[in-house]
């Protein structure tokens, strides 16, 4: 049986994928790859494979995928929109040098693919409330121009060539095992590990700032229910919009507060909140409810009580809670 491969393996959505695929299929089915080994303690099985490469390097993805016969490549590497605006050029270059060698890749090899795209592509004058999946897209990152650019190439590759890609436009994501870097709506992420802590936090987002949010656990289940589809049913090889709830900083302390009642937020917003006004508060996902079933399971509630007792077992074991 042909491997799977994951680039960005060690990020927060390439460390959960990684444990998830090994669930299903085997740990030595699925090679990791990013540019430095897997921390000891990112949630991933280390008994799989795992290649350290840079993704520009076209060469080395190619040696990967021959040496492991990869027949799906789940392309997560991609450096995020806070960070992008930090280093636009290098943003480009991994963004879409990484994602035009996967698509050569598997048009010369027959490999099926997925990459991810983002609500980054939606812009200010994209309707913000229940966005509809085709629409205005005027992404004002750098972020959001790769993952827009990719939508389009991931796109072309199909009608051009055949390959089998496909693509999900993630909402904010939040998950506990594997903190998130560089993005805009990883102050939710900050914001429940500070409360866990038993700590204030000062958001980097004003107040009232609705971003569209899920859960990881039901992000990998999306990716992968994706990926399990029957092709001829997709209508959509640029990025299905995926909802599942969404929130300003304020509601989820509000929603912290139902577990730590002393829990205070305070808001001092930065640059990442011009970025954050430009994206949408909501999005419609009826395509993909449509066309392959999507349905999330979490909710605000669920979400926020699941991370805090993750994170306060978490504080327990490390002895940081309670010394
Ligand atoms: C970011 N977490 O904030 C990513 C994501 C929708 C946002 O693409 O950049």
């Amino acid at each position: 049986m042909s491997r799977f491969l994951v680039t960005g393996a060690n990020g927060q959505i390439g460390s959960e994928l990684v444990a998830a695929l090994r669930e299903r299929h085997g740990a030595r089915q699925v090679v990791g790859l990013d540019l430095k080994p897997p921390p000891a303690s990112n949630g991933q099985p280390r008994e799989g494979p795992f290649e350290e490469a840079d993704v520009r390097d076209r060469a080395a993805l190619a040696e990967v995928i021959s040496a492991y016969d990869v027949g799906t490549v789940y392309h997560l590497a991609s450096l995020l929109s806070a960070t992008g605006e930090q280093q636009p050029d290098r943003t480009w270059e991994v963004n879409m040098g990484g994602l035009k060698n996967v698509l050569d890749l598997a048009r010369g090899e027959g490999l099926r693919v997925f990459w991810p795209s983002s609500i980054a592509v939606f812009g200010p004058s994209t309707p913000k409330e229940n966005t509809p999946q085709q629409t205005v897209l005027d992404p004002t990152t750098i972020y959001g121009v790769t993952k827009r650019s990719g939508e389009l190439l991931c796109r072309y590759y199909h009608r051009r060539f055949g390959v089998d890609v496909r693509s999900l436009r993630y909402p904010g994501l939040i998950s506990y095992k594997t903190a998130p870097g560089g993005g805009t709506t990883d102050y939710a992420v900050e914001m429940l590990r500070r409360a866990a802590e038993g700590e204030d936090y000062t958001c980097f987002l004003d107040r009232g700032a609705r971003l569209p949010m899920m859960y990881m656990p039901d992000a990998i289940g999306a990716t992968l229910d994706l990926m399990g589809a029957e092709g001829e049913g997709l209508t959509v090889r640029e990025g299905y919009n995926v909802g599942a709830f969404s929130f300003t900083p304020e509601e989820l302390a509000e929603s912290i507060r139902g577990h730590v009642p002393g829990f205070r937020c305070s808001y001092a917003p930065d640059e990442r909140q011009q970025i954050a006004e430009a994206w949408p508060s909501s999005v419609d996902d009826g395509a993909a409810r449509r066309d392959w079933g999507w349905a999330p399971a979490y909710d605000l509630a669920a979400m926020t009580e699941d991370m805090l007792e993750h994170l306060r077992e978490e504080e327990w074991e490390s002895g940081s809670v309670g010394a």
